[in-house]
């Protein structure tokens, strides 16, 4: 066991993606074990290695955790990602469970259904750009600091520009009536872990895409539940 934590989950998002971010964020380097196929998954199962029988699960420190906010409150505590005191981390959380919801909706797109893609696209537009992108533009307008919560860098400001590059993805120019969610792209894009992370060749993964969608479908057995 190298001391470094080790993320296990198939080469993709997916849920582990924001994992991934936040790891890099706090300049945390991380192996990676992928499950190719179903047997993998049940390898790990039968290993006793899933609490749940499910994945994303990190070794870290000793745990093998699970659970995908349970690991992300883990690393934003132990790297200093999660406020100040007990009211900043309040907000961080009413902002980083408001930036889970957007990306739990963009993460299920590519696996929708052909004729389900274009409504599912429409909502995923009117949910970024009608209620949750006007809140982090009034709070980082109102107190004109370089970062959503308590004036220092916290996994809120990381989860929104995941979130924000992920809507980008969707409709490019979705960020064209927010000026100061613009600056703020850019200016935490800059951050020297995050703009490593953003380079090609990191251990950031790409959008689901038609080579990868068959292998989720038969890792997971999704559909035959
Ligand atoms: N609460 C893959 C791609 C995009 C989005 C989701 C899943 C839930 C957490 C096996 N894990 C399709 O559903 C695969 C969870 C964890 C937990 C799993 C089973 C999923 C996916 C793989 N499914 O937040 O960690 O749903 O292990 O038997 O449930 S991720």
């Amino acid at each position: 066991m190298s001391g470094k934590p080790k993320l296990y989950y198939f080469d993709g998002r997916g849920r582990m993606e924001t994992i991934r971010w936040l790891l890099a964020a706090a300049g945390v380097e991380f192996e990676e074990q992928f499950c190719e196929t179903r047997e993998d998954l049940l390898k790990l199962r039968q290993d006793g290695h899933l609490l749940f029988q499910q994945v994303p699960m990190v070794e870290i420190d000793g745990m093998k955790m699970v659970q995908t906010r349970a690991i992300l409150n883990y690393i934003a505590g132990k790297y200093n990602l999660y406020g100040k005191n007990l009211k900043e981390r309040a907000l961080i959380d009413m902002y980083v469970e408001a930036t889970s919801d957007l990306n739990e909706i963009i993460m299920h797109h590519p696996l929708q259904p052909p004729e389900n893609k274009a409504k599912h696209l429409a909502s995923i537009i009117e949910k970024a750009t009608m209620r949750y992108f006007p809140v982090y533009e009034k709070a980082l307008k109102d107190h004109g600091q370089d970062f959503l919560v308590g004036n220092q860098f916290s996994r809120a400001d990381v989860q929104l520009l995941e979130t924000i590059l992920m809507a980008e993805e969707c409709k490019p120019d979705i960020l064209s009536k927010f000026p100061v969610l613009q600056v703020f792209k850019a200016r935490i894009s800059n951050i020297p872990t995050i703009k490593k992370f953003l380079q090609p060749g990191s251990q950031r993964k790409s959008p689901l895409d038609a080579a990868l969608i068959p292998k989720v479908i038969s890792i997971f057995n999704i559909g035959n539940e």
